[in-house]
């Protein structure tokens, strides 16, 4: 039986096309990106996910049956081309296609709604609404390329370092952050909503002996304001981890960081160069503030911030600016940290808690969390909230729960670091922002 593509086999992707292989017959796959028809010749580029080969075709060389078929070519049409490669000095990478033979594998409907070549340019809500042509161009696949070699460091990371994946539920009874609202969702007769953060979940595995843990998976947050910084759906990077604290945590943070960091550089030059993004240098290891020099530093800046209050975006700002690159922000008033955070033994009104930062923008939260059980509901209590709404949650701390610690990263924010781009859409493929539903 024959398939689809009957005897049409790609030999080569357009970069492993080079000026070496002259002479030798090649089959190659991809979308029309340019048509240059010159009566006597026909240039062709032809892309494919790593980039563009010239197909040229003099009328003295190429079959007029051959010649018809490319003018029949559409821009954006998916097409297969068999010939001989040629090196030459006037193509793009020196090297080109003599075409011998055609395949049209689809053509695509014209006009376009976006333009992949950039010769216009489209505002981001034109784009996202046509986004697998605006994947077409080098600059935005190369994000996704990033972002993919940062989730495989960070697996790569945790597997070394005895963390175990874990999957857990999206679907939940109850709310884990303070400050965000919940999506609430029709789960048959009960109330359920849609999971702000795993942490209840990562924190029972602790009390399952497993030690370590990570996830990566989806966070849900009903943010209402449209900044270029949040998403209502996000990606989060979870870790936690029994008989260590904070300061340990934060070390497993700065060492997979600066992981990711180093693979990002060796693996993805071209994508880097692609985008003109350098990667920080990190200062090792990251230099750490706490939160009552930060209210000095942002009030010795001329932007007022009050003891116990969160920072607001001026007050980041003037922070970012002292302190620059990566840090983290430590001991946390505890009044504005979420029940499950370890307060400080000295003073319970500061807590165990950090923030991992990049100049202004926040990457991470985490800490010690509580694992008394009383103390549990008794934080619980203190923030207005039901402990008998926690029930589950509660019944891993009376049978055996270790001290504990952990953080979350928002993988959305970290590439948007790694890639140098500054809205968080750039770094989603189909972002979810309170405007936005589809694709
Ligand atoms: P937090 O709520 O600070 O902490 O979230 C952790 C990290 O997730 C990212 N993030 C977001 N990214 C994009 N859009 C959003 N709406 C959004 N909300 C959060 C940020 C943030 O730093 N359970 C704790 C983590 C822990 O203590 O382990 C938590 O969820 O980068």
């Amino acid at each position: 039986m024959q398939g689809l593509l009957n005897d049409w086999r790609r030999t080569n992707y357009t970069k492993n096309v080079t000026p070496e292989l002259s002479g030798e017959d090649v089959i190659i796959m991809g979308w029309v990106h340019e048509i240059r028809d010159l009566g006597g010749i026909i240039f062709v580029l032809i892309r494919d996910k790593d980039g563009l080969i010239q197909i040229t075709a003099p009328s003295k060389k190429v079959e007029p049956e051959i010649l018809e078929k490319i003018r029949n070519f559409r821009k954006e049409s998916v097409v297969a081309i068999e010939g001989t490669v040629q090196d030459s000095d006037k193509a793009p990478n020196g090297v080109e296609i003599i075409p011998r033979n055609i395949e049209i594998l689809n053509l695509a409907k014209q006009p376009l709604p976006m333009d992949p070549t950039e010769k216009v340019r489209a505002e981001i809500d034109t784009r996202l609404d046509s986004r697998f042509l605006d994947l077409r161009k080098a600059n935005i696949s190369s994000i996704f390329k990033i972002k993919s070699q940062m989730f495989h460091t960070v697996r790569d990371f945790f597997y070394d370092n005895g963390f175990v994946e874990i999957n857990t539920p999206k679907l939940v009874a109850s709310a884990t952050e303070g400050g965000t609202e919940l999506f609430p969702i029709t789960y048959f007769e009960k109330e359920a909503f849609l999971g702000q953060s795993p942490q209840l979940y990562k924190q029972i595995m602790m009390s399952s002996g497993m030690d370590r843990v990570f996830e990566i998976g989806q966070i849900f947050r009903a943010e209402e304001h449209d900044t270029l910084r949040h998403l209502n759906e996000a990606v989060s990077i979870d870790a936690e981890a029994s008989f260590m604290d904070d300061i340990d945590m934060m070390k497993v943070l700065n060492n997979m960081i600066e992981q990711v960091i180093i693979d990002v550089n060796e693996n993805c030059s071209d994508e880097l160069a692609i985008l003109d993004h350098e990667l920080p240098i990190p200062d090792e290891p990251f230099p750490r503030v706490t939160y009552d020099e930060a209210v000095d530093i942002v009030n010795s800046k001329g932007v007022e911030m009050e003891w116990g209050e969160d920072l607001s975006r001026a007050a980041e700002k003037a922070l970012g600016d002292v302190m620059g690159g990566f840090y983290f922000l430590t001991e946390w008033p505890s009044a504005i940290k979420p029940f499950y955070v370890m307060p400080l033994e000295s003073d319970p009104t500061k807590s165990h808690a950090f923030d991992l930062m990049y100049n202004n923008l926040e990457l991470s939260s985490g800490a010690t969390r509580v694992h008394q059980y009383d103390l549990l509901v008794e934080q619980i209590e203190e923030r207005d909230l039901n402990p008998d709404a926690f029930g589950s949650y509660l019944k891993a701390f009376e049978y055996g729960m270790p001290p504990h610690a952990g953080w979350g990263v928002g993988a959305d924010r970290l590439t948007m670091v790694l890639t140098g781009v500054n809205n968080i859409r750039e770094t989603v493929l189909f972002p979810r922002d309170r405007h936005r539903l589809t694709p």
